[in-house]
């Protein structure tokens, strides 16, 4: 049986009035969820949430208009998972950047109403010929996502083999902003961060991280919550993790997200990546057994 049926899927795990499955952009497998308290939907290839949105919220996560839907196709927006690398990889460049995760199907392990109104699911990464080759370790993978008031996310890796895995991982969120230019980022002061915009030079931050051209930054040892302080919409996106250490924080600008060209006419301006991450000197080595959970929780705050 195909586990991305969709008609299968909706038959097993829809909700009548909460969860669907349905077809969704160039024939993808996407489930929506419209509960009391918020709505999503997540693409099963990658696992991929692309849109959160408590109700009488504007949106929390950004889409591109212009993201390409497609097997194998990386969704520009919403939240990527980064997995089991982050960025290139170490020594192989014919591998694709942040992994594979986020390119393959996965298969849904379960969903379920809860009693305070959210709705939680469950997914489960499908390896293949081509990610064994790329990843020859016995590490399944799983995500699990609870959609109320609150989004809480928690991509858990377990390692079966016999002897000790390093990864490195993100949930990428691409977070919707008002104005790029008029945002500011707290929770970062003091840490030290990898400047890939200037030859990954070691940097401190001092005060909020504010923007005003390209940013693309590894910030390590960071596990305080981050504040995305947002003036245009009113409101304060709050990030609070556990398991992650390091903190990516990225803006394109212009001219590089013209030449990504999924970004859409100026989309670089409403939009912030945020990312909780295993990356740089912070990946996580896996005791054989051993499991690792890295979380989070975004919630939004009125600044009225
Ligand atoms: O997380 C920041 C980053 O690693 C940047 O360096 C930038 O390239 C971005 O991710 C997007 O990567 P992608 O492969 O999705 O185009």
């Amino acid at each position: 049986m195909d586990p991305n049926d969709i008609s299968v899927l909706d038959k097993r795990f829809g909700i009548a009035g909460e969860v669907v499955f349905k077809e969704g952009p160039s024939g993808l497998g996407v489930v929506e969820i419209s509960n009391g308290l918020a709505m999503a939907s997540i693409a099963l290839q990658g696992a991929h949430l692309m849109s959160w949105a408590p109700h009488r919220e504007e949106l929390v996560i950004w889409l591109s208009p212009k993201a390409k839907f497609g097997p194998g196709e990386a969704i520009r927006g919403g939240v990527p998972v980064c997995w089991p690398w982050f960025g290139p990889h170490r020594s192989e460049s014919a591998f694709p950047a942040h992994g594979f995760a986020r390119t393959v199907p996965w298969e849904v392990i379960e969903v379920q109403a809860l009693e305070d109104g959210s709705t939680r699911l469950g997914f489960r990464l499908i390896q293949n010929d081509e990610t064994h080759a790329q990843w020859p370790h016995s590490t399944p993978l799983a995500l699990y996502m609870t959609i109320g008031t609150a989004l809480e996310m928690e991509l858990v890796t377990h390692n079966l083999g016999l002897a000790p895995v390093t990864i490195g991982e993100a949930l990428h969120t691409y977070f919707q902003v008002s104005d790029i230019r008029r945002i500011a980022i707290h929770g970062l002061k003091g840490c030290l961060y990898i400047d890939k915009t200037d030859d990954g030079r070691l940097k401190q931050q001092s005060g909020p991280v504010t923007f005003d051209g390209e940013t693309d930054r590894i910030y390590l040892e960071s596990t305080a919550d981050c504040l995305i302080d947002d003036p245009g919409l009113s409101r304060r996106i709050r990030i609070a993790k556990r398991g992650s250490r390091s903190t990516v924080v990225w803006n394109p600008w212009a001219e590089r997200a013209e030449a990504l060209g999924d970004f859409g006419e100026n989309g670089y301006l409403g939009m912030v990546c945020v990312e909780s991450a295993n990356a740089a000197d912070d990946v996580v080595t896996i005791a054989p057994g051993g499991t690792h959970r890295l979380w989070v929780r975004y919630t939004v705050e009125s600044m009225r």
